[in-house]
């Protein structure tokens, strides 16, 4: 049975509702793959995480680990399953530039002790894409696995290695959508043996909930323009009509690190939008972001209290400032 080089399904022609549905075959790209690369949609697939965690249960000691995380959320919740691993942290240009890589490579390694290196990337910028390939240059005897949370941009960074390394385009299909690749991908890059993987499903980011312009809008594509309000008192914004935020505080700064597409309204307390839909409650504490997954973060100054409500139960989470 041969599998799709889009997203490394297995391809079948039995079941035009199972994933690797192809009409034919001899094809060599599933249909969800070939819609995707030909209209940019794509058919949602909800798989459960236990597949792709049998996966990386299943790769030995003796391969590599490259473990791609992208730096609009930096979302590291499954590092720790590693025992060492290169880190790499990739959507460099969606962070202002004035932010020193230096100062992120530091706060990653204070954080956890299993991280060999740790290389900051742009694919879209191919920002370091030589000091990557060089570095794993050293291990073209081994088998080096790309793993991460889904969307964190494995396939679009292994396509940009194709493309500078082999000199022509990559297969592997990519999307804004979450769980895009679906099985293990062999590909040869110059003399390194890497595998693209599945990502690993966060089941409450917002990502899932969202239709095709909303996915569009989260994922960033340009540097993100930062968004500074004074908050004093209780008061509320609401993020694109996605996300209302009420906050209290004595008074504070924060900073709303977002893709530049979502629109960001202060809006007066009492307006009913998202009102007592989903909601969470965080208390952040001085100098700490409140993370959004898969849409961005907020850096606050002075503590702050605030009430999240949205359509569903997001994730969300508090870690010391980034930036
Ligand atoms: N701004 C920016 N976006 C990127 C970059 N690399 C990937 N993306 C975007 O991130 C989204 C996810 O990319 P993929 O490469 O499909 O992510 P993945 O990690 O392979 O996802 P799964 O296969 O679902 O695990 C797409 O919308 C990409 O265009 C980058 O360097 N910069
Ligand atoms: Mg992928």
């Amino acid at each position: 049975m041969s599998k799709c080089i889009g997203c490394g399904v297995e391809l079948q022609s039995s079941n035009k509702y199972k994933d690797g549905y192809t009409e034919d075959e001899s094809f060599v790209l599933c249909e969800r793959c070939f819609i995707i690369k030909n209209y940019g949609q794509s058919k949602v697939v909800k798989k459960t995480n236990s597949d792709y965690l049998k996966i990386i249960d299943n790769i030995g000691d003796d391969n590599v680990i490259v473990y791609v995380s992208s730096l609009l959320t930096l979302n590291l919740d499954y590092l720790d399953k590693f025992k060492k691993v290169i880190l790499v942290l990739t959507k460099r240009d969606v962070l202002p530039k004035s932010v020193k890589d230096e100062k992120i490579i530091n706060y990653v390694k204070k954080n956890y002790n299993n991280i060999d290196d740790v290389i900051i990337v742009s694919a879209y910028k191919k920002y370091n894409l030589d000091i990557l390939y060089n570095k794993l240059l050293k291990y073209r005897d081994n088998d080096i696995y790309f793993v991460g949370i889904t969307n964190s941009g494995k396939s679009t960074l292994i396509n940009e290695m194709i493309k500078s390394y082999n000199g022509y385009k990559g297969n592997i299909t990519m999307s804004n959508y979450p769980s895009t690749t679906l099985g293990v991908l062999d590909e040869k890059i110059g003399e390194l043996n890497i595998k693209d993987t599945p990502g690993i499903v966060i089941n409450n980011s917002i990502i899932n909930y969202l239709d095709d312009k909303g996915v569009k809008k989260v994922n960033s594509k340009k540097e993100i323009k930062p968004i500074t309000i004074q908050i004093k008192g209780t008061g509320a914004i609401l993020i694109d009509e996605l996300i209302r935020i009420e906050y209290e505080t004595i008074e504070s700064s924060i900073t709303l690190y977002l893709s530049n597409n979502l629109k960001v309204n202060n809006i007066n307390i009492n307006n009913p939008r998202l009102l007592d839909k989903y909601v969470s409650r965080f208390i952040v504490n001085d100098n700490h972001d409140l993370v959004i997954e898969d849409v961005g973060f907020i850096k606050v100054t002075k503590q702050a209290i605030f009430k999240i409500c949205a359509e569903n139960d997001i994730y969300m989470y508090v870690r010391n400032k980034l930036i």
